[in-house]
């Protein structure tokens, strides 16, 4: 069993907290502010004043605080107590934030481990909790066992920024996923049809699209989109115009899927509509140079 410290007692910190004493750790607490630590000191945690008490109670430090402006200000405060120690940041941010943070900390004399955690406070130690992590391989190999207790841990690489960038990505999946979801029962709804009757047919449908996204990978990855002789880009545009033209009759707003349809008539435009839809991509990616 180990020694694991916490910094922040907001919904997460306090799920994780809560998994480590489950798990049988000894485990130390420290929050911003006062007053949140009361049912985990019942189960066991010990709670200290400050975040470099708690930083000097353990080997390693887990600290999920709201943002990066945040976790910046705790590291700032507890700097002195920082050396020799393992720092593992699951704070969400960008890959930018987690690389300066992996940096000054190093600069402090201690590991930095970031993370991203892929799962909300109540599915922490479930079997769906995916933890994303990058930056000291030491520290993730001394911690591997107490940190696949919060759920599955997946090592990315050395660079700080993977794990963020990876769960930034892995949320963009979901908010395009959500976006077409709302639209979709907006549109129904406008005849009073209810969501929930109509996920009978949306999600099988939606389960049934995925399985063109190997297809789109391999495009995106050569950067070759093809001949579509089955559904071009040109007739998707079309079709498109098409929901969104449907939607204006319905009353329904087309603010979540606009953008979209001005890439499909750029890519349409610029001579590419007899081609796969992943040409979409091309538009949006970083440009070389
Ligand atoms: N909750 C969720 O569903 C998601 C799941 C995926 C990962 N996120 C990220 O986890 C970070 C923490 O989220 P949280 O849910 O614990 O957030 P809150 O319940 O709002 O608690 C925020 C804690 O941050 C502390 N805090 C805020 N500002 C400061 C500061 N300047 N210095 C020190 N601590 C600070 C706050 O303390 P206090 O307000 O109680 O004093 C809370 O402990 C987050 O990055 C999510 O994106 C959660």
């Amino acid at each position: 069993m180990a020694n694991i410290s916490i910094l922040g007692l907001g919904a997460m910190g306090q799920a994780l907290t809560a998994r480590f004493l489950q798990q049988g750790h000894t485990v130390t607490i420290w929050n911003r502010t006062p007053g949140k630590a009361a049912s985990l000191v019942a189960k066991g945690a010990r709670e200290v004043k400050s975040a470099a008490g708690a930083i000097a109670a353990s080997d390693v430090t887990v600290m999920c605080v709201l943002d990066y402006a945040a976790s910046d200000s705790v590291i700032d405060e507890a700097a002195s107590a920082l050396s020799g120690r393992a720092l593992v940041n699951l704070t969400n941010g960008t890959p930018a934030q987690a690389r300066a943070a992996a940096g000054r900390v190093a600069g402090l004399g201690a590991a930095y481990l970031d993370g991203g955690i892929m799962a909300t406070p109540p599915m922490i130690g479930g079997e769906h909790a995916l933890i994303l992590y990058s930056g000291s391989k030491a520290t993730f190999d001394a911690h591997a066992g107490a940190l696949e207790g919060l759920g599955a841990a997946n090592y990315l690489g050395a660079d700080a920024g993977l794990a963020s960038l990876h769960d930034l990505a892995l949320l963009s999946g979901m908010y395009g996923l959500f976006a077409g979801f709302f639209h979709a029962s907006a549109l129904i709804d406008s005849e009073g049809i209810r969501a929930a009757s109509f996920l009978k047919l949306l999600s099988p449908w939606m389960t049934a699209m995925m399985g063109a996204l190997p297809e789109y990978a391999e495009k995106i990855d050569s950067g070759r989109h093809g001949v579509n002789v089955v559904s071009n880009l040109g007739m998707q545009a079309a079709s498109l115009d098409n929901i969104l033209t449907a939607s204006r009759e319905q009353g329904v707003a087309t603010d979540l899927l606009d953008p979209m349809l001005e890439l499909f008539r750029k890519r349409a435009g610029a001579g590419f509509g007899d081609e796969d839809i992943s040409g979409l991509f091309e538009l949006i990616r970083r440009k070389s140079g």
